[in-house]
């Protein structure tokens, strides 16, 4: 499927160095930055990759790096969980480090979709874990020269977006201009 950017769009790192002081346990989930917020596809499948890593370090102490990654697409008045994926990586019986990639899928269903993507990891099997999480707000706009069966019953005028506070009540505004109806073949 059609990758939204050529590489990961987010990384999630975590770190078990139970034994080593003070920085024991670590867990961070970051977005790349210069990934586009905005595009026009030409496929309506998109995949969003996100590469994973959990490092167990050599000292003494084992476990496990837990990661998941959510995608949901904006319904005009909620999100809807479109692809839910997760992994865990590590044995709790052995250091080392290992990595992996997790891939969310959605195909449009519109001709301009807004996204959250939603990082989350954290560390298990160990004393005291942390976890982190990161949210990303991309849209998709289907480009005109490959509608297919799309029916285009709007123009997409503009989109602004605001990113939400710690409350997590985002403002997001998708301005359109209604009542344009063609169908294109
Ligand atoms: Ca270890
Ligand atoms: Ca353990």
């Amino acid at each position: 499927m059609p990758k939204w950017y050529s590489g990961p769009i987010g990384t999630m790192w975590v770190f078990n160095g139970q034994g080593e002081s003070p920085t024991a346990n670590f867990a961070s989930a970051l977005f790349k930055a210069g990934v586009p917020v905005s595009q026009v596809v030409t496929n309506p499948n998109i995949d969003f990759d996100v590469w994973v890593q959990y490092d167990d370090h050599p000292l003494v102490g084992h476990g496990r790096g837990y990661f998941q990654v959510d995608l949901f697409k904006w319904s005009g008045n909620t999100w809807l969980l479109i692809d839910s994926q997760s992994e865990t990586l590590g044995t709790d019986n052995d250091s080392g480090q290992w990595g992996d990639w997790i891939t969310v899928s959605v195909k449009m269903a519109e001709i301009v979709e807004q996204y959250q993507i939603r990082l989350y990891c954290e560390t298990q099997d160990v004393t005291i874990s942390h976890n982190d999480q990161a949210f990303f707000y991309p849209n998709a706009i289907q480009s005109f020269d490959y509608l297919g069966d799309f029916t285009l019953d709007f123009i997409p005028l503009s989109i602004v977006y605001s990113p939400p506070g710690q409350d997590m009540t985002a403002s997001l505004w998708i301005l359109l201009v209604a009542g344009f109806q063609q169908q294109f073949e």
